[in-house]
């Protein structure tokens, strides 16, 4: 072999070593369990869901009716669910649950179940069916469809007694038959005692395991297929966050452990608003809470309908925690949505819009402190590329990193929201957020977990550097997007 053929043999091998080299398959992390399952990621998606209550007391002015309400009080002039839907999925929100049947047991459908529903009441002569209404007005704006049906039921006759039971699955039979598919089924945890039953007027209590609540969810997915996810103070999918209030904890895990849900010790409300970082399920949390100080419509509560800049710190107090928010509207008398109630909705829409504009990360020059396998697949390109399935992950000994984002031009900044690659689990446990301002590092925010989203506001800040440092984490960083506002 003459020299210079060899000379060109071993440019070539080295060449190709070094190819094979940069693009060996670099394995992804292995998941730190537990881990979404994909009807909970979906639901995790939608970001923003409503609730809507509507029942007798509307017209009687009460939260919780005894269950001794006549029918005939029910009675909507012009209950339009097709503007319901309009509005809340103008506003952002992708579901509407229906509070089919609240605590006085009156029923929205004509169950053939019980007298006391809308089938005796002056409602189309009794020929309505808002659940049905609802369900289609949901289809036709492109919204999905969810069930509240109360648990309790201050009207049955069989309350606490096991011929209820029975009565309770009948009608969730009839609903996911005849009004699905149903996207969530939210189980209320309310059990106050006192109330009508069937003429009984008297105080009755129940076990935990009243309900047998496997079986009766056993039963409902059995009537769909499984894409619906359960809400109750437990789960199994997703859990409530122990206020009413629209916050979730700053430190917001979606794993808990799900007994740890039913204990109503003190301090109870607290873990279960912030999960617990090695708790055995994932059931992550939603936020409900009211426009309204009350659930129901109260013609007194015109004036104090949430405005846009509450439903926005609410916002931020939920989704920007990596939460679900659960927002009620109820409809008044006449079965509408109150004209304040849709300014304040129109006007928080507004509020995000604004607020969320330009992502002024995208364009900017992006350096990560070091990358899983030098690999391609796993680089800080991922955390621009506006792609939910794809992300930026360090070797596995490495629960720690940092992220710079280096802007076109110096912009005044007043959020930046992180979003964590969730199918790998939930892992970080603290990170800051620093801008160069006058050439020197300043912390502009901290915060502990990050979640499906975190958003970070932060005192307006003019700066074109902004880093941020994760300083710990379960495992090695699987990060899937940052964003700059
Ligand atoms: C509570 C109920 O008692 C309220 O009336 C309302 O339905 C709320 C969403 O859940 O537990």
């Amino acid at each position: 072999m003459s020299m210079l053929y060899r000379i060109i043999w071993i440019i070539l091998f080295t060449m190709m070593l070094s190819y094979n080299c940069s693009n060996q398959t670099i394995t992804a992390p292995e998941p730190i369990n537990p881990i979404p399952s994909s009807r909970q990621l979906a639901w995790q998606e939608m970001e923003m869901v409503a609730f809507v209550h509507f029942t007798t007391n509307t017209f009687t002015d009460l939260e919780w009716g005894n269950g001794d309400e006549p029918e005939s009080v029910f009675n909507p002039t012009e209950p339009n669910p097709l503007q319901w839907a309009t509005e809340l999925k103008n506003a952002g929100f992708k579901e509407l649950i229906f509070t089919c049947k609240h605590h006085d047991g009156f029923c929205l459908w004509p169950s053939k179940y019980t007298e006391h529903s809308i089938k005796n009441s002056p409602y189309k002569n009794g020929k309505g069916d808002l659940v049905l209404e609802t369900s289609e007005a949901c289809k036709k704006v492109g919204i999905k469809f969810g069930i509240y049906l109360s648990p309790w039921d201050r009207n049955h006759a069989d309350y606490a007694q096991p011929g209820y039971i029975t009565y309770y699955r009948n009608q969730l039979k009839e609903l996911i038959t005849n009004y699905g598919p149903i996207s969530e089924l939210w189980f209320d945890g309310a059990n106050g005692g006192t109330g009508y039953y069937g003429g009984a007027n008297e105080r009755r209590t129940i076990t935990s395991s009243y309900y047998d609540w496997p079986n009766t969810i056993k039963l409902a997915r059995s009537l769909q297929n499984e894409d619906f996810v359960v809400f109750s103070d437990n789960g199994p999918d997703v859990r409530w966050v122990g206020n009413e209030e629209g916050w979730v904890g700053e430190t917001n895990w979606n794993m808990i452990d799900p007994d740890t849900a039913l204990i109503r010790r003190p301090g109870f409300e607290k873990i279960i608003g912030s999960g617990m970082e090695n708790g055995s399920h994932w059931i992550p949390s939603e936020v409900d809470v009211s426009i309204r100080p009350g659930w129901f419509y109260h013609a007194s509560e015109d004036n104090r309908v949430k405005t846009p800049e509450q439903l926005f710190d609410i916002y931020l107090n939920s989704v920007g925690r990596g939460a679900v928010l659960l927002l009620n509207v109820p409809p008044d008398r006449r079965g509408l949505f109150h004209e304040n109630d849709v300014k304040s909705l129109q006007g928080f829409r507004q509020m995000l819009d604004q607020e969320f504009k330009t992502n002024l990360a995208l364009g900017a020059k992006i350096t990560v402190s070091s990358v899983r396998g030098n690999s391609d697949e796993f680089d800080a390109d991922k955390l621009l590329d506006e792609n939910s399935e794809t992300y930026w992950a360090t070797d596995d000994n490495i629960t720690s990193g940092s992220i710079e984002l280096v802007l076109q031009k110096p912009q005044t900044i007043k959020y930046v929201a992180l979003h964590e690659y969730l199918k790998l689990g939930q892992r970080v446990k603290a990170f800051i957020i620093e801008g160069l301002i006058d050439n020197k590092w300043v912390t502009v925010a901290e915060g502990t977990t990050i979640g499906y989203k975190r958003i970070l506001k932060i005192d307006p800040i003019i700066t074109n550097k902004i880093r941020v440092k994760i300083t710990d984490a379960k495992g090695c960083l699987t990060i899937s997007g940052i964003q700059i506002f």
